[in-house]
């Protein structure tokens, strides 16, 4: 395979006036007409070549024309070249495609009997020879002929009907936007109105049956519109946005202007069938599709390697919403539990890149928690370091001068520098450098003065050889032994390899709280006494290291538990229990308070430390610790649990769910001490999804037998998105050493279809989650894993690839799992004909 790199962008020779696409669906032979209006692009350097490339893959070339003469280009699998005239010609081709035999999901496919399209990063050229790069911007007039009621596409309609309509999109825009629907769909329909005034319709366009879960939807919608307007005041510039739910999909949801398209769990909710996570997850990407509308289309990418300056935008705006929408500090501390898991392995492992990449084989394998997640956290820096006035000055400035460019990074960071006058050289090292960096903090205290001295160091990686220093916000606070605030939240900016901070004019030498609101994406070393955490577990102001305070008191517990067998100390024990009673603090606060470390985030503190993990061990620790919080809970579990049953309507709301998930936690400590009883009575009377899985979970978990399973099986077999919660639930309940097992005999399941990714996802996602079972020592979840990875490859490698990545921290383990796992690698590398997708994760993995 070819690597590409960022080094070697050169612009388009020619500019894209206008794209006039006609398709004629049909299951296996679609035909798609384009015209394309080609011009010298000015900003190409150097003479117009005489022959054109255009990109085609799994296209049928049937007739072309330049300037109305047959011409007869020279074809190959990754596209063709064509002798082209001097100055502007028109490019006319015919071609054939089979969607029904598309089963990777990019370019036009079909989902039960839908057609569909998914054209990021580079679907467009599955549908027609096309110069498919995000910097060829273009005007598209489409229409459709096909035997549907409903006909979409992007922009506003020009004709509608049925099997016939005509769509134009006035604004311009690259391939990768261009977005194709028709199918036998429902609309449920609402309308905005803009701040000037402008009336736009809304569509959520769904099968028949699915009427009912598309309220939340358009609520988060609206919600998103009005939110966008008010903060970053972004107006929508449609007559019309439509959303369109599909079931087979790889990823959660597609911007396509003024047309997403979403994976069905990512749009549709009711009460019944999703959870209070299910709706935070909606309504968050959501607001990410529509916010792409101005981060992303309005201003898009010059290309793939700047893909963090979409999405590491449209992740932190969506955080905002969701801050603002829900809870500012559980959404901050349920961000950070979620980088730490994902984006901290990846950047601790064989898959280190930086935010901008600067090279690829396959850019659908970047779509990555490092471009999304800490390019999100890249932005989260940049707004804690300049100040919120200054954030949104630059970014307005940004959406001003930039507004219909395809632009980079150094576009981004300009105007920041142009509007703060700052230096943001330095700065920039956050999207070149790969690597999670360590930050270390050495306390000295003289008469009134503390002194803080950070140290940082980045890790080498494949990626980064040689890391230099980082700017870095740090976010301070002191506390006094008494609880007193001694200084308010300051954010000191860290620029060298050592630094030092000094605060006079103490009373006492306070407790220093820091990476307050976890200001920077760093794996922090501040050696504080246990009684010192305990402080800012009761005292901190700032809610994230409150939080963290004990997060870190029970990593040291568990740490203390894998490595000398100690007990868990019942003092802290007790303060989580305080916590846990503290009615003046937010349900949804104390539910995450509870939550102790999961065996990854230890296997990797372990390791770290230069120890190996041991997953069984891990296991076994986790167990304990749940006892013995059950144990600590007794006399309180029962009272907190009915405290916090949440009586009334059902809303998806934050009041509601926090409510629901702390009585859960105390349903999981109840069922474990006293069996499952209170769970077998709530999933009986559960009227909503979120607690009657929180109840199944129990049952399967402490109960003995298959009933509530069955039951569930038979009340949901024909909801696909429920459906997928009975697999993956199964698999994640399992005793480690069933836990291949059970997901061999869920593979052989009538309702298993690994050509649908939400169901596979359902299955291995579950499997690779569940730690003790995926590496267990037999090895067997590794072969499984292997095995259906390699039936899936020819089917779908953007999903294939993706799930890989499971293996990526093989080098943790001892040497016998070591083995067995690169055993696995080597033989999927092995196979025949294995995808781009695929080869680039596992050789990158293997190192
Ligand atoms: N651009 C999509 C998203 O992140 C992914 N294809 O919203
Ligand atoms: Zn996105």
């Amino acid at each position: 395979p070819k690597t590409i790199f960022l080094s070697d962008y050169t612009p388009y020779p020619w500019t894209v006036e206008s794209v006039n696409l006609h398709f004629s669906l049909d299951p296996h032979a679609t035909r798609v007409r384009s015209v394309i209006r080609f011009a010298r692009n000015p900003a190409y350097a150097g003479d117009t070549p005489d022959t054109m490339f255009l990109h085609g893959e799994q296209v049928k070339l049937i007739s072309a024309q330049i300037d109305g003469t047959a011409v007869d280009p020279e074809v190959t699998g990754e596209g063709l070249t064509c002798a082209v005239p001097a100055g502007s010609f028109t490019w006319e081709a015919e071609v054939e495609i089979d969607p029904a035999n598309n089963t990777a999901l990019e370019g036009l496919y079909m989902s039960n009997g839908m057609y569909c399209t998914q054209c990021e990063a580079e679907g467009f050229r599955k549908i027609t020879f096309y110069p498919d790069r995000p910097d060829v911007m273009s005007v598209f007039t489409v229409t459709i002929d096909g035997p549907h009621p409903v006909l979409l596409s992007n922009g506003n309609p020009v004709k509608t009907g049925e099997h016939h309509a005509e769509w134009h999109d006035p604004w311009p825009k690259p391939a990768y936007l261009f977005a194709l629907v028709a199918g036998d769909l429902v609309a449920h329909s609402d309308t905005f109105t803009t701040m000037n005034g402008r009336q736009v319709d809304l569509n959520l366009y769904v099968r028949p049956g699915d009427e009912g879960k598309c309220a939340f939807g358009m609520g988060a919608l609206k919600a998103s519109m009005t939110w966008d307007e008010q903060v970053y005041g972004r107006e929508y510039d449609l007559d019309l946005f439509n959303i369109v739910a599909v079931d087979d999909f790889n990823m959660g949801a597609m911007e396509n202007k003024g047309l997403n398209i979403f994976n069905s769990s990512a749009v549709l909710a009711s009460p019944e069938t999703s959870t209070d996570m299910n709706f935070e997850r909606i309504e968050a990407i959501i607001a990410h599709e529509y916010f792409h509308n101005w981060t992303g289309n309005r201003i898009t990418c010059r290309d793939w390697f700047q893909l963090c300056l979409k999405e590491g935008l449209t992740v932190y705006r969506d955080s905002q919403f969701t801050s603002d929408m829900r809870s500012a500090p559980v959404k901050r501390i349920s961000d950070v539990i979620d980088l730490r898991g994902r984006q901290f392995a990846e950047d601790q492992g064989p898959l280190a890149h930086p935010v901008r990449p600067e090279s690829f084989q396959e850019i659908n394998n970047f779509y990555t928690a490092t471009v999304y997640e800490k390019g999100a956290e890249v932005i989260g820096m940049l707004k804690t370091l300049v100040g919120e006035d200054a954030y949104y000055k630059a970014v307005e400035l940004y959406f001003d001068r930039h507004d219909g460019d395809a632009a980079t990074i150094e576009d981004w960071l300009k105007v920041f520098e142009d509007t703060t006058g700052r230096d943001l050289t330095q700065f920039k090292r956050w999207y070149s450098q790969a690597g999670t960096p360590r930050l270390s903090v050495e306390e000295s205290f003289e008469l009134d003065t503390l002194t803080l001295t950070f140290t940082q160091h980045t890790p080498p990686s494949a990626a980064t050889p040689e890391p230099q220093p980082l700017v870095i916000p740090i976010a301070i606070g002191l506390i006094y032994p008494d609880g007193r605030e001694a200084l308010e939240t300051k954010v000191l900016e860290m620029t060298k390899e050592v630094q030092s901070f000094r605060f006079t004019g103490l009373e006492d030498r306070p407790v220093a709280s820091v990476l307050r609101g976890f200001s920077a994406p760093v794996v922090l070393t501040h050696d504080l006494s246990d009684a010192d955490r305990m402080l800012l577990l009761s005292a901190d102001t700032d809610p994230f290291n409150r939080w963290e305070a004990g997060n870190m008191l029970a990593r040291t517990t568990m740490l203390a538990m894998i490595r000398d067998g100690a007990a868990p100390d019942p003092a802290f024990l007790n303060a989580i229990k305080g916590i846990a009673l503290d009615e003046s603090l937010d349900p949804a606060f104390r539910a995450l308070m509870i939550n102790w470390p999961g065996p990854a985030e230890l296997a990797n503190v372990l390791h770290e430390a230069g120890e190996v993990p041991d997953p069984e061990q891990l296991f076994t620790v986790g167990e304990q610790i749940r006892d013995a919080m059950a144990e600590t809970f007794a006399d309180a579990a029962s009272d907190l649990y009915a405290r916090h049953s949440v009586s009334g309507a059902y809303q998806p709301d934050a009041a509601q769910s926090g409510k629901r998930a702390l009585s859960n936690v105390m349903l999981a400590f109840i069922s474990r001490r006293s069996g499952t009883e209170t769970a077998q009575a709530q999933f009986d009377s559960a009227d909503n999804m979120t607690q009657q899985i929180s109840a199944l979970s129990q049952i399967l978990r402490h109960g003995e037998d298959s009933t509530a399973l069955d039951a569930f099986y038979q009340q949901w077999k024909d909801d696909r998105l429920v459906m997928d919660k009975w697999f993956g639930l199964q698999v994640s309940c399992a005793k480690p050493e069933d836990g291949a097992d059970t997901a061999r005999r869920l593979t052989d399941h009538p309702d298993f279809n690994h050509k649908n990714p939400n169901r596979f996802r359902a299955v291995f996602g579950a499997l690779i989650g569940h730690h003790a079972a995926f590496h267990h020592k037999s090895g067997d979840a590794y072969t499984l894993l292997a095995d259906w990875l390699i039936t899936l490859d020819p089917l779908n490698p953007q999903t294939t690839a993706r799930m890989c990545s499971a293996f990526q921290t093989w080098k943790r383990y001892d040497a016998d799992r070591q083995a067995r796992i690169l055993a696995e690698v080597e033989r999927i590398l092995a196979t025949p004909d294995l995808s781009r997708d695929t080869t680039e994760m596992l050789t990158r993995i293997k190192g």
